[in-house]
């Protein structure tokens, strides 16, 4: 693992003309040949030799315009070919031959096996693993590919592009030709073949083509992959009516598979999707469910504009696609869902995973200089705070100057691999705008904090806001310039009405968007008549840290009266989160526990305020997770005295309630049959968060066990079932549903998945225990990634006070665990391993106990590049 830098890039020494694959496929001796037509680039060195990536290949033939290369000619080791003495300016065919084992493919990287079928991975640098190639971004060519196979065991070959042809071949075999016009780089590769059953559709374009449109399932399990059709058909029209994306190849096609390192894969014609974000009905999937598949399908397919069409240069550019792609399936959720909601589940997402990695050891730039493992860096800052970043670009320019930049884009950069320069410099040409500043969003790593102060000023109708950024450390980053940061503000009266400045002095306003770029900046608003309320950071149209005292009195005006009602669910936080923090310390202490009235208040008012979305009041009432108050504590946390004030708030919460609670709980049904749409799915959200509420204050697991016997729907009943387990762990009730809840759905993988992550987040000590017993039974599969994550993942990312137990058992198990998946699948380990990124800010005891955890996987022998490049920075 040798550190990548950007600043090293440069072009290749030769053009690929030309890819011309062909696979003999068998489970463990697959023969891959590969032809590619090369020339030199100009101006080359004419005797410089052509260098291909390889990893774990080995070499079983190599050709130079169909003759046999002398070995004298050529070197080939596990991880590159050097061919020399090539032709100094014609094009020349190199014909590769490398035989790969898919079986003995644990990493699920380059072609592997997953339940019979053949199925790869090529992102960020698999394809190596399949034949020697220029393995990097900026590498297009048109590919075609021919699959060979055992007919009976493989009926399916498929790859991208548009099917050529097939025929049988022989000795029970057969063969498919598939051409890609479209030149593209390795990662974008995909190949597929097995036995597997179908959903078929189409969607005519705006332009009247005709496309093809395949999920491909396994058998029997074609009726879970409609909605996952009718999500793919809403993004093919969504990104014709927003953006003017049309599809461009005959076939659109699908893939699921149950053994995959992330969500998808957005190969060009070929997606391969993680079963879970395909396979959906009511018994099976809820509606957050429902809703990840809605998202993560459009995302893939957005990609075939941003990503596959105009790609990346080199992986510095990651946000490139990644981020943009974030925010163009944000804004279709937004879209089609309700923009509010949809938007407060962003930033609780974004705060809850991406600000801990930028305030952590694990903090980088949404487009990094420097990398040891690219796999590393598909994180919540490239992905999410490259879609704020892309949303702040829009902000700047305003709905339509921002398409018109997205024209300019796709305009100019088809066809190319581009950077973040690049795209930047769309937006700037279209608007006159200098995006220097701005641009510094992608370079510096940190998450900003605001500090704001105002004074009204009776006499001269003038409020006065001072404002001051400043940006923290970050590994590697020590002195940051100020940001142009674009805050959405508004000025409320006491009544409830905007107050409109006459004019505005100290910083510039457009609309209602306020824009610092100063690292101090002292804004005066004119015209003001009474003292107004401000609310800061509507929409949250920046991502940062905001410092603001605000009296109880004005959130709770802003809660009540804000039209932008993300504000309202953010004044409704800022009450509650002191009380959060105030419980944590005091349960420390082990001195009583109080809430504040007037939180109280407000958030049973928005509860139960039927002017407003079931969904929000649903997300209002979801107070922030024991992470969320451990990070705005900031240090010496401890995780039993988190919990122990989060739940005396909730209880109190619950006892003020208790009739609000009860009657939502009755109102909230939704009769008839199931829709997963997104206000039955609010409805639902709302019915079982009154019921979370009530549970606290019940005695008895009995209403809970009640609602787990009347649940007719995944999102019911798993939220019973949750309820069931964690608030009454040792009950007969609470044993009798997990165990009922096995039995009815052992068959069912994905459902098991969800009975695993439950039983992981139960809190306290002794849920370790129970995670070593999982663990042996036989539906838990080490090799399985979805199975891992479930179990072991949801432990250490989301139960504080089971993983973080006072011994340090949790953080040992998990060094072995790392340990253990690191043999098979690196990627896997390293994620997982990420878990451990806030230890710093436990208490003592716990982070001595982490350290020597973390420090027993810095010493093993024999770490991938992927796990050793986390633990270093972790421990750094
Ligand atoms: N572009 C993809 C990211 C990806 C990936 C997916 C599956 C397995 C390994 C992978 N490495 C990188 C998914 C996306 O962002 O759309
Ligand atoms: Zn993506």
């Amino acid at each position: 693992g040798q550190i990548v830098h950007l600043a090293d890039y440069r072009p290749t020494d030769f053009v690929l003309e030309r890819v011309d694959l062909t696979f003999d496929l068998h489970p463990t001796e697959t023969k891959v040949e590969a032809r590619l037509i090369f020339h030199r680039s100009e101006g080359i060195d004419p005797k410089a030799p052509l260098v291909l990536d390889g990893d774990e290949l080995v070499l079983s033939g190599l050709l130079l315009d169909q003759t046999e290369l002398p070995a004298e000619h050529y070197t080939a080791t596990p991880d590159s070919l050097t061919v020399k003495d090539l032709p100094e300016s014609a094009p020349f065919e190199l014909t590769i031959t490398t035989v790969i084992n898919p079986e003995a493919n644990t990493q699920l990287m380059g072609l592997y096996r997953t339940s019979g079928v053949y199925c790869t991975q090529c992102e960020a640098e698999g394809f190596r693993r399949i034949t020697y190639f220029p393995d990097r971004p900026d590498v297009l060519a048109p590919y075609t590919v021919n699959i060979i196979a055992d007919k009976a065991a493989n009926p399916l070959l498929l790859s991208n592009g548009n099917f050529l042809g097939g025929a049988g071949y022989g000795e029970g075999k057969h063969f498919a030709a598939w051409f890609d016009p479209h030149p593209k780089p390795s990662y974008l590769f995909a190949l597929v073949a097995g036995d597997l059953g179908v959903v078929e559709d189409t969607f005519v374009t705006a332009s009247g083509r005709e496309i093809a449109l395949k999920i491909y399932v396994e058998h029997g399990k074609e009726p879970r992959a409609t909605y996952a059709m009718d999500a793919l058909k809403r993004s093919m029209t969504w990104d014709e009516e927003r953006f003017g994306r049309e599809y461009d190849l005959d076939i659109f096609m699908i893939v699921a598979v149950s053994d995959f390192n992330m969500g998808a894969m957005e190969n060009k014609g070929l997606n391969v999707f993680n079963d879970k974000y395909v396979l959906a009905d009511p018994d099976i999937a809820t509606d957050a469910d429902y809703a990840s598949i809605e998202r993560i399908i459009a995302h893939e397919y957005f990609h075939n504009w941003t990503g596959n069409r105009i790609t990346c240069r080199d992986w510095f550019q990651l946000c490139l696609k990644e981020g943009l792609t974030v925010y163009r399936d944000h804004e279709f959720s937004a879209d089609q869902r309700s923009r509010p909601v949809t938007r407060i589940a962003e930033v609780r997402n974004l705060k809850s995973e991406q600000f801990p990695e930028d305030g952590g050891p694990l903090a980088h730039p949404v487009r990094p200089t420097t990398y040891r493992e690219i796999n590393n860096f598909y994180t919540t800052t490239v992905y999410e705070k490259g879609s704020e970043v892309t949303s702040m670009i829009a902000t700047l320019l305003g709905r339509d100057l921002f398409r018109t930049g997205m024209d300019l884009y796709f305009d100019r950069h088809d066809g190319q691999a581009v950077t973040i320069e690049d795209f930047v410099k769309c937006f700037e040409d279209v608007s006159g705008r200098d995006l220097t500043q701005f641009s510094l969003w992608y370079h510096q790593a940190g998450t900003p904090l605001v500090t704001a102060s105002g004074a009204y000023d009776a006499a001269a109708k003038s409020f006065t806001l001072t404002l001051e950024q400043m940006q923290p450390a970050t590994p590697g980053q020590t002195s940051k310039e100020p940001l142009h940061i674009p805050l959405r503000i508004a000025l409320i009266a006491e009544d409830g009405t905007l107050l409109t400045p006459t004019s505005v002095t100290g910083a510039e306003l457009t609309d209602d968007v306020l824009h610092l770029t100063a690292r101090t900046q002292t804004v005066v608003f004119h015209g003001i008549p009474s003292r107004p309320v401000l609310s800061l950071n509507r929409s949250f149209s920046t991502p940062i840290n905001l410092q603001f005292s605000q009296s109880a009195k004005d959130l709770a005006l802003i809660a009540r009266y804000e039209t932008d009602h993300f504000a309202r669910w953010q004044a409704l936080i800022d009450l509650g989160l002191p009380n959060l923090l105030q419980a944590a310390r005091d349960a420390r202490e082990g001195a009583p526990v109080t809430c504040d009235a007037v939180f109280i208040d407000a958030l049973l008012a928005a509860a139960s305020d039927e002017s407003l979305e079931p969904a929000f009041r649903a997300l209002a009432l979801a107070l922030p997770s024991e992470a969320d108050i451990g990070r705005e504590l900031g240090g010496d946390n401890d995780p039993d005295a988190i919990h122990t004030g989060r739940r005396a708030i909730l209880k109190q919460i619950a006892e003020a309630g208790k009739d609000i609670f009860a009657s939502l709980y009755d109102s909230m049904q939704t009769p008839g049959p199931f829709s997963p749409d997104a206000a039955s799915a609010g409805r639902r959200a709302l019915r079982n968060a009154a019921l979370t509420y009530l549970s606290q204050s019940d005695d008895s697991p009995a209403r809970a066990k009640a609602a787990y016997d009347a649940a007719n729907n995944m999102t019911d009943l798993s939220a019973a079932l949750t309820i069931l387990a964690h608030r009454f762990p040792d009950t007969a009730e609470a044993k009798a549903a997990l165990k009922d809840f096995h039995e009815r759905f052992t068959e069912n993988a994905l459902v098991i998945d969800k009975w695993l992550a439950i039983q992981a987040a139960i809190p306290g000590a002794a849920t370790l225990d129970r995670i070593q017993g999982l663990m042996e039974t036989p539906l838990f599969k080490r090799a399985n990634p979805n199975r891992m994550r479930a179990l072991v993942g949801t432990f250490a990312f989301s139960n504080p006070t089971g993983f973080g137990r006072a011994d340090g058992a949790g953080y040992r198990f998990l060094a072995q665990e790392i340990l253990d998946i690191d043999q098979r699948n690196p990627q896997l380990a390293a994620r997982i391993l990420t878990s451990m990124r806030s230890w710093r800010s436990l208490e003592p005891v716990r982070a001595d106990h982490a350290r020597s955890a973390l420090m027993q996987i810095e010493r093993a022998g024999g770490l991938s590049t992927d796990v050793r490049d986390i633990v270093d920075r972790i421990l750094k």
